[in-house]
């Protein structure tokens, strides 16, 4: 790279999905840096631009998986059903980046393959899979926290003769109508895909892990009638959600599940079944069902009782049903359990009958039936939340690598920050809060730009939390999860669902609304936890 001569920009960003467009939008238009985009999409969009398969769904409610920053942005929105698809939201995202003109900053098509710091010059050199190279002060990351893929190695693959699809990389338009066709994952993307595929493929094969509690998402037409109240009460709504804790819209219980009789609980989870959503399920019908055992029980034994009910083939039944707590990112789902009523579907229990091989025609199981595909979709999730920072060369101060510095577990103060790798930012990085996730993307970038535009008015060279700051933040967040049963559950919010991956503490689960707090805190208490070095001499 010594002979490139790189472009100067005050600003990087990585990323094109809700984090990077607003940041690109907060650096430039309100602040007049310089700022340059990446992604390695062709498009914006992120998550929305790359996950396309068939039934991809928000479970966030229409009116509140959007941006809130801007008010005529939000009387402006429409929406068509209670929860919106992924076309709606990439075309809303597409048209977020053309309101605010912030295509001609981005690079699509681009990969960003190494972030370096220079010591000297104060600046992060930044190099593209297109040999370009970038200076800037400030690196935004918002590289996704569902993003980096997870894909299985099976022995045999590579002779399958039939198609593999990840459902993260489905290829736009892609029908899958006549096809035999397997999946593998049943987490909320698997159930999804699952639902859509089984009425247009002539056979789907369902390669069942680890069944998921899920509830019905309860997906409704709305009327302009109830969009124009939502849009009067807008201002209302977005105060009560940032809030909140799980920031879903809905008012969270705190009610204890116990403390009412049998035949009462099971009316309010009956209600919340009814309405549909699985936040709201799981937060919205008691206070302690991710933190007492008995209350999680009861929650549990409730969308057991729902699955012994809706499945007619009681084997099938038994090779769905979920079975321990209820404690990994509450699914909901558009009819999946009904699914396997169909004569194409077929589930097949793969922790008691694994997959042996993969061959020329399809899956072979320990039992030796050959299940003959066409096509095997992947529903294997993600490498969460730090899986795309490792796939970057990163290196801070005294050029210490990403990797080296999260050799134990990934870690932040207050999600956004980390110790020697100064003036860069993450959004959703390790530890940082979740919940319905725009409002907290708001959240962090909005104290990012703050903090840049703070460093830019004060003169201040670089900025980087402490270690000590470091540990403190990530001990709150252990100490916070140990105190919920979601440590007990298995799932990529833990890093306990990706081979190799040394399962941690990856979210703050204090909720956005206390989340909030402790963000303005620290700025109100001059950038507690931070070391600031200024540009210019300090005067006595
Ligand atoms: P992303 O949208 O993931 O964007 C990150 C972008 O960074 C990607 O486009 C990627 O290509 C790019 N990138 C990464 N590394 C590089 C690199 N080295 N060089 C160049 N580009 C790079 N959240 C909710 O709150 N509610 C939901 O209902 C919900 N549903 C979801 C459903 C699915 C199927 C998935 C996968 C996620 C869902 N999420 C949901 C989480 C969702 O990811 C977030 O809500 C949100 O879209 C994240 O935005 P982001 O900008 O932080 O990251
Ligand atoms: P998840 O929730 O991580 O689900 C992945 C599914 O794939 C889950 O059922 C896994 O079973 C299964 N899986 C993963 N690897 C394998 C292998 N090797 N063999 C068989 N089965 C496997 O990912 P999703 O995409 O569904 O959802 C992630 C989030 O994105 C979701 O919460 C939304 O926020 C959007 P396991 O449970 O590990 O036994």
């Amino acid at each position: 790279t010594a002979q490139i001569s790189p472009t100067v920009v005050d600003a990087v960003v990585i990323g094109a999905g809700f984090g990077g467009i607003y940041a690109v939008h907060k650096l430039h238009n309100e602040q007049g840096l310089t700022v340059v985009g990446f992604d390695k999409a062709d498009g914006p969009g992120g998550t929305w631009y790359w996950n396309r398969y068939p039934g991809a769904l928000s479970d966030t409610e229409s009116h509140l998986y959007r941006f809130s920053f801007d008010r005529d942005l939000l009387q402006d929105g429409t929406w068509k059903t209670t929860y919106i698809t992924q076309p709606e939201i990439l075309e809303y995202l597409e048209s977020v980046v053309d309101r605010f003109d912030l295509r001609r900053h981005f690079r699509f098509g681009t990969e960003v393959t190494s972030a370096i710091y220079l010591e000297d010059e104060n600046l992060w050199e930044v190099s593209t899979d297109k040999g370009e190279v970038y200076r800037a002060k400030y690196v935004v990351n918002a590289v996704g926290l569902l993003s980096a893929i997870n894909f299985p190695d099976l022995p045999g693959l590579d002779t399958f003769e039939g198609e593999t699809i990840h459902t993260a990389a489905w290829p736009e338009g892609k029908n899958l109508a006549g096809k035999r066709v397997g999946v593998i994952g049943t987490g909320s993307t698997g159930q999804q895909v699952i639902t859509a595929l089984a009425p247009e493929v002539e056979h789907l094969t369902v390669f069942v892990r680890t069944p998921q509690y899920s509830v019905p998402v309860g997906n409704r037409p709305v009327t302009k009638e109830q969009i124009d109240a939502i849009k009067a009460d807008y201002d209302g709504i977005w105060d009560s959600v940032k809030k909140s804790a799980v920031a879903f819209g809905f008012e969270e219980s705190t009610l204890p599940a116990m403390s009412v009789s049998e035949e009462e609980r099971n009316r309010i989870f009956q209600e919340a079944w009814d309405h549909g959503g699985g936040f709201r399920f799981m937060f919205g019908t008691f206070g302690d069902i991710a933190t007492d055992e008995a209350a999680n029980e009861a929650a549990a034994s409730f969308i057991r009782s729902k699955i012994a009910e809706i499945i007619e083939d009681p084997e099938t039944a038994r090779k769905l049903m979920p079975t321990g707590l209820y404690a990994k990112r509450p699914l909901c789902d558009n009819g999946y359990y009904e699914v396997y009523n169909r004569p194409n579907v077929e589930a097949v229990a793969i922790k008691e009958n694994p997959i042996r091989e993969v061959t020329a025609k399809g899956v072979v199981t320990e039992d030796g039936v050959l299940h003959e595909l066409d096509v095997l979709v992947f529903a294997t999730g993600f490498d969460a939340v730090d899986g795309n920072y490792r796939r970057i060369e990163i290196r801070g101060r005294n050029g210490l690598h990403i990797n080296d510095h999260w050799d134990g577990q990934p870690t932040s103060y207050l999600g956004v920050t980390t110790a020697n790798f100064p003036n860069w930012f993450m959004v959703l990085g390790p530890n940082g809060p979740f919940t319905n996730l725009p409002p907290s993307i708001e959240t962090q970038v909005e104290w990012i730009s703050d903090t840049v535009a703070y460093a830019e008015r004060n003169e201040i060279r670089a900025i980087e939390p402490t270690p000590e700051a470091e540990e403190e933040w990530t001990q709150t967040c252990t100490d916070i999860a140990n105190a919920t049963l979601f440590t007990r559950g298995d799932s990529w919010i833990f890093g306990a669902n990706v081979p190799g991956k040394k399962p941690s503490v990856l979210f703050y689960l204090g909720g956005l609304g206390n989340y909030r707090n402790v963000l303005a805190g620290v700025v109100a208490d001059s950038y507690r936890g931070f070391e600031l070095k200024s540009a210019v001499p300090v005067t006595a």
